[in-house]
């Protein structure tokens, strides 16, 4: 155990709210999806049961319908903007009425196997993981893609694969409205009040048609096939698979998913600039980025090496990586959120698909990277390429827990260890 392993699980303890786990204090308040399972992955090198709680209180928001939201608002707290009464999610607790990338089922399967001991409450998520990649598959896959109707349901907010399809968008209607960001975190670090806008008009056409998903399939405007989730749905549905046939349950569902999006997979692929990126289903046309989003495909186990090229030359280009967009590319903003920084958990998930892959030595490399560049500068919500800058968030959650579970050289057994 180093300084920084205790000072990782220190922040874990301190954005514990008892039962869940907030990003961090102030800037985000609430329970937030995926951050909750890299949280969760956080907790497991110390304490597993509090791991699965972590897990388990996600799913307790989970939807009728199957979604499981990418915030819930388990207190109301006026440092957050938008809250529950702009949301009105329609589930079991106030929540937002999106979701977030659905990394749970590849990282349940992970505590599973961690400790065979907590195999029964894995078992007893695979009902509840089921229904959520239903949800998706139904409501959500187009062509065998995964189409998101708003940015924050990707995670990756602001990144330039949204230029073209906000352009689109005129947010009539929106109402006056005060952001609490920028009172946490300096402006140029966030996104801009044009995206706020837009965010916010789209949050209005959904909670308006109370999250109508057979309505918003005609009517929003913003409908974008995003290789976030369909590589990480498509990695879980295998992780899902997996565990279904250990506890001797029916597959034939997951692998028809699984060939689909094998298949849907390639309308992410972008000939011209042979990269994987985002499919604007309005305009019909590619957002044209090599995103940190592009390097999943390993992960997601499609395309075998095709994203290479792009890796080699994106890792020589900025001393830390991999940036959250290409630096050779018109819209790079170092500092600003996912227009360029850095993002530590999601290169654990590219890690982990380049080692599966066979790239060990990649996967070395970015693992040593992301080790530099949190133990130069803390544990930052993101950080600055050129030179590891914290930025955005401090204290963070999913910073320390991918720390704990994959980073640090030092904290207990890594079954992800590149
Ligand atoms: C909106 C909590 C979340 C992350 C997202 C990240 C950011 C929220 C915001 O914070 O988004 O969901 O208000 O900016 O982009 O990936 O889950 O850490």
């Amino acid at each position: 155990m180093s300084a920084l392993d205790d000072e990782a699980r220190a922040i874990l303890a301190t954005n514990d709210r008892g039962g869940y786990t907030v990003p961090t204090h102030g800037l985000y308040p609430y329970q937030w999806n995926w951050d909750s399972v890299f949280a969760a992955i956080g907790f497991a090198e110390h304490d597993m049961e509090r791991a699965w709680v972590e897990i388990e209180t996600l799913f307790s928001g989970q939807w009728e319908n199957g979604m499981v939201p990418h915030i819930i608002f388990h207190q109301v707290d006026p440092s957050y903007f938008p809250g529950p009464d702009v949301w009105r999610g329609i589930g079991p607790l106030p929540s937002s009425g999106i979701s977030q990338p659905p990394i749970a089922a590849t990282f349940v399967r992970w505590l599973a196997e961690k400790d065979g001991a907590f195999a029964p409450r894995a078992e007893a998520l695979i009902p509840r993981l089921m229904d959520w990649h239903r949800w998706f598959m139904t409501w959500r896959c187009e062509r065998g893609a995964i189409v998101v109707t708003h940015p924050w349901e990707t995670g990756r907010d602001n990144c330039p694969d949204w230029d073209g399809p906000f352009a689109a968008i005129e947010p009539e209607g929106v109402e006056q409205y005060y952001r609490r960001d920028t009172t946490h975190v300096i402006e140029e670090e966030r996104p801009r009040r044009y995206d706020y806008d837009r965010y916010l008009y789209l949050v209005k056409l959904g909670a308006e048609s109370g999250w109508d998903e057979a309505y918003l399939r005609q009517a929003n405007p913003f409908r974008v096939a995003d290789p976030t989730m369909t590589f990480t749905l498509l990695r879980s549905c295998r992780d899902l698979r997996a565990m279904a046939e250990e506890f001797g349950l029916e597959t034939a569902e997951i692998d028809g998913w699984i060939k689909t999006m094998e298949e849907g997979a390639e309308l992410l692929w972008n000939d011209d600039a042979a990269t994987y990126d985002c499919y604007d289903l309005r305009a019909e046309k590619h957002t044209g980025v090599v995103s940190n989003a592009s390097f999943l495909s390993w992960y997601a186990g499609v395309g075998g090496d095709r994203m290479m090229p792009h890796l080699e030359r994106i890792t020589g280009l900025e001393p830390f990586f991999i940036p959250s967009t290409d630096p050779e590319h018109e819209a790079y903003e170092p500092k600003r959120y996912w227009r360029g920084p850095v993002w530590a958990m999601m290169n654990m998930l590219i890690a982990r698909g380049l080692a599966d892959a066979g790239h060990g030595d990649w996967a070395g490399k970015i693992t040593e990277n992301t080790r530099a560049m949190i133990a130069g500068n803390g544990f930052a919500e993101y950080f600055d390429p050129r030179d590891g800058a914290p930025a955005g968030g401090r204290n963070f959650t999913w910073t320390a827990a991918v720390w704990l579970a994959w980073a640090s050289a030092t904290t207990g057994e890594k079954l992800w260890a590149a």
